[in-house]
C-alpha cells in the first residue's frame, strides 16, 4: 500500500511538471524587450556587373516605391520561454511576386562581415546561424549542422531586382522541429512568435548575445540585429561578481 502511495505521488509529480509548460503569452507587457533600428544594408553581389552595391542602398526598389520593401526596425520580446520578433515594415507578402522570409537566429553573438553598414555581408560570410524559424510551417529548427538547408535570394528569385546572396528561407526537408509558433501581419508590423524552450538564448551576453536576420524573399531590404547588454552593464555585472567573490573570500577567513 505504501509503495502504491509513493508511486501515485511520483505520478502526480511528473504530471505537475509536465503541466508547467506555459502557453504562448497573449500579454507581453512583462516581457524583456529590445528595439533595434535597421542600420544594416548587407552585401548584394550583383552577378551581372559583379559589384556589391545595387542601386538604392538600404532598399532596392524603383524610384518612389521604397516603402514597398523598407524595414524600419525590429522589436524583440522574451517572456516565459517564448520569443516574439516584430518587424516594423510596410512590406506585405505577395508584393511583386515575393513573400515573407524566415527568421534566422544566432545564439552566440553577431559578427557580420566587414564594418557597418556591412556592404559586403552575405549568406556566405559573417555570422553563422544556429536556428531558423520557418514562417510558413510555424516550426523552429536547429540548423547548426544543416547549413545546406539555407536558401538565398538567388535560390528563390527567378526574375526582377533583388539583393543577391542573402539568406531568406529555410528548406525544412529532413529537419526536425524543436519548437512551434505563429507568424503573420499585425497592424504595422510582421510578427513572429515561437516557443524557444528547447534552445539556449544568450540574452545576458555571456556568449556574445543573440543575433537575428530577416528579409522578404527578395532581400530588397534586409535586416540583421543584435541583442546584447551594453558594455557598461557587462562591466557592472563583472565587478559585481568580483565583489561577490571578494565577499566570499572574506567570509571564509
Ligand atoms: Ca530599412
Ligand atoms: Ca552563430
Ligand atoms: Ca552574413
Ligand atoms: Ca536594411
Amino acid at each position: 500500500m505504501k509503495s502504491l502511495r509513493i508511486l501515485t505521488c511520483a505520478a502526480v509529480a511528473v504530471f505537475m511538471m509536465a503541466g508547467t509548460v506555459l502557453a504562448m503569452p497573449t500579454d507581453w507587457t512583462d516581457a524583456q524587450k529590445w528595439t533595434i533600428q535597421d542600420k544594416y544594408i548587407g552585401g548584394s553581389l550583383d552577378n551581372v556587373n559583379n559589384i556589391y552595391e545595387h542601386n538604392g542602398g538600404d532598399v532596392i526598389s524603383g524610384a518612389g516605391s521604397e516603402n514597398l520593401f523598407d524595414i524600419d526596425w525590429m522589436d524583440i520580446y522574451y517572456l516565459d520561454n517564448y520569443l516574439k520578433v516584430d518587424i516594423h515594415t510596410d512590406y506585405v507578402g505577395g508584393t511583386l511576386g515575393t513573400d515573407y522570409g524566415d527568421l534566422f537566429i544566432s545564439s552566440d553573438g553577431w559578427n557580420p562581415f566587414g564594418d557597418s553598414p556591412y556592404l559586403q555581408d552575405t549568406m556566405a560570410n559573417g555570422e553563422k546561424w544556429e536556428y531558423a524559424f520557418d514562417v510558413s510551417s510555424g516550426n523552429l529548427y536547429d540548423i547548426t549542422n544543416a547549413q545546406g538547408s539555407i536558401l538565398t535570394s538567388d535560390d528563390v528569385m527567378t526574375s526582377g531586382q533583388y539583393r543577391n546572396g542573402q539568406e531568406v528561407l529555410i528548406n525544412n526537408a529532413g529537419l526536425t522541429s524543436i519548437g512551434t509558433g505563429t507568424a503573420g501581419r499585425v497592424g504595422e508590423y510582421y510578427s513572429m512568435v515561437m516557443d524557444v524552450s528547447g534552445i539556449q538564448l544568450d540574452f545576458a551576453g555571456l556568449e556574445g548575445g543573440v543575433g537575428f536576420h530577416w528579409a522578404m524573399t527578395c532581400g530588397n531590404d534586409t535586416m540583421e540585429a543584435h541583442v546584447a547588454p551594453e558594455p557598461g552593464t557587462m562591466l557592472l555585472l563583472g565587478s559585481g561578481l568580483l565583489g561577490l567573490l571578494g565577499y566570499r573570500r572574506r567570509f571564509k577567513k
